[in-house]
């Protein structure tokens, strides 16, 4: 007797969502989120779901585009996340499993794992062999780069929306500015509110020597990706001389690149992205590696899915809060004394507004 599921295709759908906050970050703004919806259908009924955040709606494009090559290629394959990898990973060795392939492959995971909990009749995070237990959450929605004022004005708005820790982007022209608009909001939320920092990469090697100490005063959570993503020399550099923790890991490609950070001592605190690290598969093995190394484990976006796997990894640290998503889902995450359960249904949880998601499609 077998109760395996069979892939019957894998469905994708680009969404431009508005966010209610749009957010500055060093690099770029953004105002709308450029989500990929996959459903991945079984040849028994039961449909497994995942998103992907695309960051640009031309990055969106091709994931769909993608999508349908993988749709192709697994059509007939059980629903195994082992199966799933070996198949994909042949299509993919040649073009190489980086960038948007390995997303396309995370996203396909997260559907995999979905169906198969939704099978058992299980919430993901139990079918992980994890308790429902909360995850403290952070309020990621906003605090882009703005002045002083007006980030201590949306700090405030962030807590009140439930939320005992906040993150403010930095990266601004000058350390004094950041200096300023980190003051600001410390003295808007008070001493007793978290406050994380993120860089998103902006500083060459010797601006971060400088602007790291300038702020390894001001009580600060942690600073992020103060360098260059794979820079982790110098990463390992300032997370051996600040006192404040330095977090990285929304650009691990993988458990391997997550391996080397914890092997070059390349921050205090990791905090891998779902749909970068691999998917359900990909955590797993990440927070092996993390419990390994005793090293915190944070998330990057995808609340919603990582609310489970965060119950599942032994060093769980903070869940990143972005409701992003919430407007094309039948129940968005909640958030209750600023934590976050994993959904109490079936799978990941994850259940689209048709009517929402015919409003934003693109593709
Ligand atoms: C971030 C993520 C996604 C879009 C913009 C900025 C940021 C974070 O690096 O960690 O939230
Ligand atoms: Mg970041």
């Amino acid at each position: 007797m077998s109760d395996a599921l069979t892939i019957r295709s894998v469905d994708a759908v680009l969404v431009m969502v508005p966010m209610r906050r749009a957010l500055g970050t060093s690099a770029m703004g953004i105002a709308e989120a450029p989500l990929v919806l996959i459903d991945l259908h079984t040849g028994e009924g039961i449909t497994g779901h995942a998103y992907l955040f695309c960051y640009l709606e031309s990055a969106g494009h091709a994931v769909v585009a993608l999508a349908r090559d993988v749709s192709a290629v697994l059509a007939g394959t059980e629903v195994s996340p082992a199966a799933v990898r070996r198949e994909l990973g042949a299509r993919f060795k040649l073009l190489g499993a980086r960038g948007l392939v390995s997303a396309v492959l995370a996203g396909v995971d997260v559907a995999c794992w979905d169906a198969l909990a939704i099978a058992a009749r299980l919430p993901l995070a139990r079918m992980l062999g994890a308790p429902m237990q909360p995850t403290a959450a952070y309020n990621s929605n906003g605090l882009g780069l703005l002045e002083p004022r007006a980030a201590a004005a949306e700090a405030q708005e962030l807590v009140a929306e439930g939320f005992r820790a906040v993150k403010m982007r930095l990266g601004r022209p000058s350390g004094d500015d950041d200096l300023a608009a980190v003051r600001a909001v410390r003295a808007a939320i008070g001493p007793d509110i978290a406050l994380m920092s993120d860089y998103n990469q902006a500083l060459s090697a010797n601006a971060a020597r400088e602007r790291c100490r300038q702020l390894d005063d001001e009580g600060l959570a942690w600073i992020e990706e103060p360098v260059r993503h794979d820079d982790y020399a110098t990463s390992a550099e300032l997370a051996a001389q600040l006192r404040t923790p330095v977090q990285i890991g929304e650009n691990f490609t993988g458990p391997r690149a997550m391996s080397a950070a914890l092997a070059n001592n390349a921050s205090n605190l990791v905090m891998p992205d779902v749909d970068r690290i691999g998917g359900v598969s990909g955590w797993l093995a990440a927070a092996a590696l993390a419990d390994a190394a005793g090293t915190e484990m944070s998330s990057h976006l995808y609340p919603e899915v990582s609310a489970h796997l965060l119950a599942a990894t032994p060093t769980a640290h903070w869940i990143e809060y972005v409701d992003w998503a919430a407007p094309i889902l039948q129940q968005p995450l909640k958030v209750a004394e600023g934590c976050v359960l994993p959904p109490d249904r079936p799978g990941n949880g994850l259940v689209w507004d048709s009517d929402a998601v015919a409003h934003f499609r693109r593709a």
